[in-house]
This record gives structure tokens, sequence and C-alpha cells, in this order.
């Protein structure tokens, strides 16, 4: 097909769709407001003199992350060191190289050192359940950060603070069909997902598939993953260009596969962002310079910095506080016009 026209006309439903902070009913599979809180005791270490003296034995935290697949991810471990650091808590931190085994290797090893707390941002969403329970038998509580689990027993886990990426996906599938409302023909989109059995990558499909299911003109003609980077990003992109002549749209469920696929779009001698509209999520730097050159068309933000809130929830877990079982983050969109706007000021 070719162009819906009414370019640049729409987006009213840009910029703010904040979702207060803080605010524990999302509607994500994951809150589950049946079970208001911490439910693990806050492990004897720290509160065994007496009361309240938190200052005499520092907070020792263990952070089993995904790995340094992309600029958000990058981003997000430099919040988590920065703001472990400033709230003075002992940060133990271990990379898993994008691998289940890994993480669960450095979570077992932080219950061994007996850490006070535990969090960490799940690769994939199932095969949890085993070690959770070696953490909540041995009294650690943890806190899930970024991405969900799956596990049915949520007693497991003290909270998950992170992003809703269904409604992630669901913006990016409600600037489809406002871009292509008057489309005649059938709008070719190919899909680079990200890790598969991801919570982001299901939930960024999800949603997409979700809204964009009621135009019937909206075809995802190729779907694969790209893992989240942009050398994998890059790769698919070739190999979709090789079999697919006309392929109108790029969803990609991060910036760094929708970097890497505008390489391979360049080199096949089309301008993306014009021969091919890309749509794209996170909002780091590198994507946000992108949009404002015009080459992805629409970002869906999704903020990597939740450092300070989970630290904050961190002490509130270790005093025995309520926590509310589902933090969702502030996260808008932009367009490339907002983009350039906002790339001056942009932390990450
Ligand atoms: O979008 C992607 C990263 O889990 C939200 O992981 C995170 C995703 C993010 O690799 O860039």
């Amino acid at each position: 097909m070719k162009k819906a026209g009414k370019w640049g006309a729409l987006l009213a439903l840009t910029g703010m769709m904040l979702v207060a902070a803080g605010c524990g009913n999302s509607a994500s599979p994951a809150a589950n407001s049946s079970q208001p809180a911490a439910s693990t005791p806050a492990p004897a270490a720290n509160n065994s003199s007496g009361g309240s003296g938190a200052a005499e034995k520092k907070i020792t935290l263990g952070f089993a992350q995904v790995g340094a697949e992309s600029g958000w991810r990058t981003a997000n471990t430099k919040s988590v060191q920065e703001s472990a650091a400033a709230a003075g808590i002992d940060l133990k931190f271990s990379d898993a190289q994008q691998k289940q085994e890994n993480q669960i290797k450095a979570i077992r090893s932080y219950i061994q050192q007996k850490v006070d707390v535990i969090a960490f941002s799940p690769v994939v969403e199932s095969g949890w359940d085993t070690v959770l329970k070696e953490a909540k038998d041995a009294g650690i509580p943890v806190i899930l950060t970024d991405r969900a689990v799956d596990s049915k027993d949520t007693s497991l886990y003290v909270t998950f603070l992170g992003s809703d990426f269904v409604e992630e996906g669901r913006k990016a599938g409600q600037w489809m069909l406002d871009q292509f409302k008057d489309a005649t023909e059938d709008v070719n989109i190919v899909e680079l997902q990200g890790t598969t059995g991801s919570a982001p990558a299901n939930d960024r499909k999800a949603g997409f598939q979700e809204v964009i299911q009621s135009n019937p003109k909206l075809k995802i003609i190729a779907s694969q993953t790209g893992d989240f980077t942009r050398a994998k990003g890059k790769e698919v992109m070739q190999a979709f260009l090789k079999a697919h002549k006309d392929i109108d749209v790029l969803y990609a469920h991060n910036d760094d596969m929708a970097l890497g696929a505008i390489q391979a779009i360049e080199a096949a001698g089309l301008k993306p962002g014009v021969d091919i509209k890309i749509i794209s999520v996170d909002a780091v730097k590198d994507g946000m310079q992108a949009a404002s050159e015009g080459k992805i068309n629409f970002i869906v933000e999704c903020n990597p910095l939740l450092g300070p809130q989970l630290m904050e929830i961190v002490k509130n877990v270790v005093d025995g506080k309520q926590v509310e079982k589902r933090i969702v983050t502030k996260e808008g969109t932009f367009t490339s016009e907002q983009a350039k706007e906002a790339l001056p000021t942009r932390q990450y």
C-alpha cells in the first residue's frame, strides 16, 4: 500500500499518558490487588538491636540484572548503582548476560550470602518458582524490577516495580490506527520482538495486536525476535527486506533493534521513516536522536530510571513497612518533533 495521508496531523494523545507512580492498581496481570503488601518479614540483622536504629548496619541488596543488551539496560544499571550509593545501600550486582541460569545462580549466591533484600529483573517470565521459594524459605524478601514473572504464587515476591508493557504496546498500536485510518490497501507491518519469553516482548506484542486488530487492513506480515540488540535487529531486518518487497511499517520492541534495522534499511537503499515508517519503544538517547532526524516516526517511552524508587522500596521492606504489590512507572510518547524538543534535556 502507499501512505494513508494525514501524516503529522494527529497525535492528540502524545505526550502525556502519565500513569501515576505508586498507584498500585494497574491493569497488568501482576497487579494482584487482593494481596496488599510485603508479607515477608524484615530480616533480623537489621532490626535486632531494638527498633529503628537504621544507621548502625548497612542494608545489603543483591541485584541480578538481565545483561547489557541495550541502551535502556545501561541506563537502568547506572540508575540502580548510583541510587544504591546515594542511599548508602551496599549493592551486590551481577550481570546475567541474558541467560536465566545465570540469574538463578546469582540469586542463589545472594541467598547464601544472606543479603537483606534481593531485587532482580527476570530475563524471561517463566521458571522462577523454585528459586523464589528458596529465597522465601530463607526469609529474604524479593523485589521484581522492570520485568514480571508469571508465578501463580504472588507471595513469592514483595512487589513488582516497572512499566506496564501491554499499555506500551497499545500506545504503539494506537499510533498505527490513527496514522493509517484512511488506508484503502493493506498496510504491511514487520515486527522485531524482544527476547523470546520476556515480559516486555510478550506484552508489547499483545498490546499492539489488541489495538490494531480493529482495522483489518493492518497486517503483521512477519514477526521475529531480535533479542533486544542492535546487531540482531539489523540481521533480522535484512532478512525481512529480502523476503518482503512491500514493507510499510516496522514495529520494533525497543530502540536498539530499530537502530540496527535502520542500518539494514539504509543499506537496502530505502529511507527509514519515509519508505518504511518506524515505531519503537524505550526513548533512549540514540532512539530519540534517530526520531529527531525523522528516521523513527514514533517512540513509546519506557523509563529505565528505576533506581531511586527501588532503593526507597528496599528501605521500606527492611523497616517492615507496607509496600504496594504493583508500582507502575511514569511514561509518555514522542513523535519526531517532540523528540527533537526533548533531546537536549534527555537524561538517558
Ligand atoms: O525495553 C529493552 C531492554 O525490560 C523494559 O529490556 C526492559 C526492556 C527494554 O533490553 O531495551
